[in-house]
């Protein structure tokens, strides 16, 4: 090798060693003041953070449909909210479809709104558009139902424990029953973090004595529910081949009673436990036709407010925030029915 060849590689090893210094130093917390603010930058934080108001938020809410009394509540929460606060509410209706949830995303973030408030209809299928609002810089909370998509494509859940409330009912028919029964599920949209959570609660904490018979979808809403009780009714006869029926939602319960009605059950001949603990399914505790009625706020829009407003400010957040519920009985029905917000 010649000395001239010698010298090059030299300098050159030199040149490198010097950029990685260099580099290092740059990323050390000694860099300049301007370059650790950029790094140190939370993910969402506002141009006018860390004091961001109200008035500076634009929040993108594509609310996934208005199938029941619980989603009529959720979404006059989150337009309660917004006209309470000041900020500016991108709203939109789904009608129960994914793809155009997914193209309301799409639009906000072409938008460039400040959050995203996602209550995702069903648990799959969000991978591309979290990254996408990811990659613009935009912070999504998932609101109400869940997601299967990796937590990191997204900044927070806020809603039920859906799997407790399955839970919550199953305990129902463990003390109503304990010499066993055998039960029918009216359950809600298929692959909804809604109904997965509470299909999943429930067969993990009801006795082995008792039986789900039958299980099928109502999709959440009073109308699809009717014919899918009906079509029970000429499968099942009602009180002998089965003894209760556990309801994903109060507004399938109400189309479920259409139809018990209609074929002549009365009141308190089946054990029957809904979830949401709308007006519906209190006055249907007052009738005699509810047993029980496991809480599902949808009253969201205040906590979620709060926390897009921390991610503007690059303040923390918690990944999981769990609404606290309850369930309701018909001994107190008459008297909370006057006091329901929904
Ligand atoms: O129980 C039902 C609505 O996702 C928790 O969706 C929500 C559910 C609620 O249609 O009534």
């Amino acid at each position: 090798m010649s000395s001239k060849k010698n010298l090059y590689m030299l300098l050159i090893v030199v040149l490198v060693f010097a950029l990685a210094l260099s580099a290092c130093s740059k990323a050390a917390p000694t860099a300049t003041p301007a370059s650790t603010t950029e790094a140190a930058k939370p993910f969402g934080q506002a141009s006018c953070g860390p004091n961001c108001q109200y008035k500076d938020m634009v929040m993108c809410f594509p609310q996934l449909g208005a199938e029941s009394d619980w989603r009529t509540a959720d979404t006059a929460s989150f337009k309660d909210e917004s006209a309470k606060d000041g900020f500016q509410l991108v709203f939109s209706d789904a009608q129960q479809k994914q793809e155009n949830q997914i193209s309301a995303v799409r639009a906000c973030i072409q938008q460039g709104v400040s959050v995203i408030a996602l209550p995702p209809v069903v648990e799959d299928g969000w991978d591309a558009v979290l990254t996408e609002a990811h990659n613009a810089g935009i912070p999504v909370i998932i609101v109400d139902r869940s997601v299967s998509s990796d937590p990191s494509l997204y900044e927070s859940h806020i809603g039920s424990d859906m799997e407790l409330e399955g839970k919550r009912a199953a305990e129902e028919f463990n003390k109503k029953f304990p010499d066993g029964a055998n039960i029918l599920e009216l359950s809600g949209t298929t692959g909804s973090g809604a109904a997965v959570g509470r299909a999943k609660g429930f067969r993990a904490a009801l006795n082995a004595n008792i039986k789900i018979v039958d299980s099928q979808t109502g999709n959440f809403t009073r109308a699809e529910a009717v014919p899918v009780m009906q079509a029970f009714l000429q499968k099942y006869k009602a009180g002998t081949d089965f003894q209760g029926i556990f309801i994903h939602n109060d507004d399938m319960g109400l189309g479920a009673i259409e139809a018990l009605k209609a074929a002549g059950v009365k009141p308190g001949d089946l054990f029957i436990v809904s979830v949401d603990g709308t007006r519906g399914g209190f006055q249907a505790m007052v009738d005699g036709w509810f047993q029980a009625d496991v809480e599902c706020n949808p009253l969201l829009a205040p906590q979620v407010a709060e926390m897009a407003l921390k991610l503007m400010n690059g303040q923390a957040i918690d990944k999981n925030v769990l609404t606290n519920e309850t369930v309701y009985y018909p001994d107190k029905a008459a008297e909370l029915l006057p006091t329901r917000k929904y």
